[in-house]
């Protein structure tokens, strides 16, 4: 990127991750933790912190650093991000053991609601000259039981060949690469797209700060993302990574799984090709009516 104008910076993604999450419904649900729960949480979370510090003889300079962190990571709205890429991965760890089915994996920072409905088969929305090579992926939407779920729905966003999103990028038009594609009556779907890039944390903001300072790295494998849906049914929400990719091994969010992992196949015309079917188990909240 040379056009400083047009240069996504941390503290660009990190207020409109922070504006995004704040207008969610997730977000809106939850106004009451019993305090029994509030209790048992936060003490828990407090004593792995009390625990850290003795261990580590923490002094007050590294104390009031992290104070310091803290409040960067508030100012540059990047508590989404950070939270997302070191803390989710263990909320969905949890979830999943209740979860029949295709495997679930993290949300992350960069989801919007609201997107265009494109009937299969659909071509997401993006750029004339959109770059990355051209992905085609196909499948179907069924059942434990393996029956086609009719009506099923696949909200569907990734990152460009850059590894920006739209809407948290200034440069990305709104709505690219984002679609919910409504399947066909046997649940079975094609969307076109392009490979996207792997996924870097902006370096510029306090979480890339951390990153740089602890000496890890600061990038997430291609991925794409999708919540998978259907009437009468648990939605899902997971990843699609790519096999061979760089940083499949070492995600920095820890959210790949070997299940989720695609190997398109281009048979010669530029397009990668591939295949993945959905299972989604019964909602059992909407099976009792
Ligand atoms: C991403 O694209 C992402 O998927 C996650 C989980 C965190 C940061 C950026
Ligand atoms: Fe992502």
């Amino acid at each position: 990127m040379t056009d400083a104008q047009q240069s996504p910076t941390a503290a660009g993604s990190g207020a409109s991750a922070t504006q995004s999450f704040l207008t969610t419904e997730m977000y809106q649900a939850v106004r009451q933790v019993p305090p029994e729960r509030v209790d048992a949480v936060v003490r828990a979370v407090l004593d792995g912190v009390h625990q850290a510090i003795r261990e580590h003889e923490v002094t007050y300079p590294e104390f009031q650093a992290a104070k310091a962190w803290m409040i960067q990571v508030g100012e540059g709205g990047e508590w989404p991000l950070f939270l997302d890429v070191f803390v989710e991965h263990v909320v969905e760890e949890v979830q999943a053991a209740t979860q029949q089915g295709t495997k679930g994996s993290i949300l992350g920072p960069y989801y919007l609601p609201g997107q265009q409905r494109l009937p299969s088969p659909a071509t997401l929305p993006m750029r004339e000259d959109e770059k990355g090579s051209r992905l085609a992926f196909t499948g179907q939407v069924r059942d434990v039981d393996g029956n086609p779920i009719a009506g099923a729905e696949i909200d569907i966003w990734q990152a460009d060949d850059e590894g920006y999103y739209s809407g948290f990028a200034p440069h990305v038009p709104e709505g690219n690469l984002r679609g919910l594609v409504v399947a066909d009556d046997e649940g079975r779907f094609e969307i076109r797209t392009i490979q996207p890039a792997p996924y870097q944390i902006p370096t510029d903001g306090p979480t890339g700060q951390l990153i740089e300072a602890a000496g890890w790295h600061p990038w997430r494998p291609a991925h794409l993302h999708l919540i998978v849906s259907g009437p009468g049914h648990r939605a899902i929400t997971t990843q699609l990574y790519f096999r061979g990719g760089e940083w499949l091994e070492s995600d920095v969010a820890s959210a790949v799984k070997p299940e989720l992992v695609l190997d398109p196949q281009d048979q010669g015309d530029g397009t990668g090709r591939v295949e993945y079917d959905f299972v989604l188990e019964r909602d059992e909240a909407t099976a009792a009516a």
